[in-house]
């Protein structure tokens, strides 16, 4: 945890520096091309969102009967590769996850063994960008337990997750920094309502990083990698919309 005390020692820094810019923009008026400049990126959307809000504070957490009768299911409903149809047929039983990149031991982790962890239950709502939102609970192994696990080296600044599925031709995949990879919430689903997770809600595993907009809940998680930079990955935008349609590569809700 050492790491995380030394990033939230260096956000207060950050916080200090931004309170400082964000007196000053006052005089810089509300629309002026400064201002734009200023605010314009994720990175800075990212910088004032640490700001005004605590990244380490819980999503809201809902009652069993609060669940949405109908959880609609979004972008890929069916990967539909003739390797991901084998393990389907195969109810995922050989499908396993691995844990590489910027970590002392990359692991190499069945789904049964996966299902065997300690989990944790949310049931949380899934804000879509493109206006719906819907009520859930998810149960799966905290990322951070098995990011603990493999043992993130000191580079390590992002962790990837890499999806079965590709639309138009291009692997979907996602990135979250350590803030969120981190943070309580943050679990590999492998269950949905008390039922494994169906082929259309991104069976066998998929991402929750709950205070974020639907895009960065990875389904058909097959790879998690940590990695220095995200400029390497995909076209460098840290996930298939980001990269593809310009959304913003951090998504807080
Ligand atoms: N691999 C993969 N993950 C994905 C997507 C996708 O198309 N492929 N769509 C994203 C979007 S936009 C949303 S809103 C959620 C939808 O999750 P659901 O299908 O369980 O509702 O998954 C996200 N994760
Ligand atoms: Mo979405």
């Amino acid at each position: 945890m050492s790491r995380l005390i030394t990033r939230r020692s260096a956000l207060i820094g950050l916080a200090a520096g931004a309170n400082g810019l964000l007196a000053g923009c006052d005089s810089l008026g509300r629309e002026g091309p400064v201002r734009k400049l200023i605010f314009k990126g994720d990175d800075w959307n990212r910088r004032l969102q640490r700001l005004v809000t605590d990244r380490t504070a819980l999503a809201r957490e809902f009652a069993p009967e609060d669940r949405s009768p109908v959880f609609r299911a979004n972008g890929t409903r069916n990967p539909d590769t003739p390797s991901y149809n084998a393990h389907a047929a195969n109810d995922f039983a050989d499908w396993r996850i691995r844990v590489d990149g910027l970590v002392a031991t990359p692991l190499d982790i069945p789904v049964a063994q996966f299902r065997a962890m300690p989990a944790r239950s949310q049931i949380t709502r899934h804000d879509c960008v493109e206006g719906w939102s819907a009520i859930g609970k998810w149960t799966g192994p905290q990322l951070a337990m098995i990011l603990k696990a493999a043992g993130l080296r000191d580079r390590a600044n992002y962790i990837v997750f890499h999806c079965a599925d590709r639309l138009r031709g291009t692997p979907y995949y996602e990135s979250i920094d350590l803030v969120d990879a981190f943070h309580p919430q943050t679990i590999l689903a492998w269950a949905m309502n008390d039922e494994p997770l169906t082929v259309p809600h991104g069976a066998p595993v998929r991402l929750r990083v709950e205070r974020q907009l639907g895009y960065k809940h990875a389904k058909f998680v097959h790879r998690i990698e940590a990695v220095h930079s995200l400029t390497p990955i995909g076209r460098g935008q840290g996930g298939y919309w980001e990269d593809v349609a310009d959304y913003d590569w951090y998504a807080g809700i």
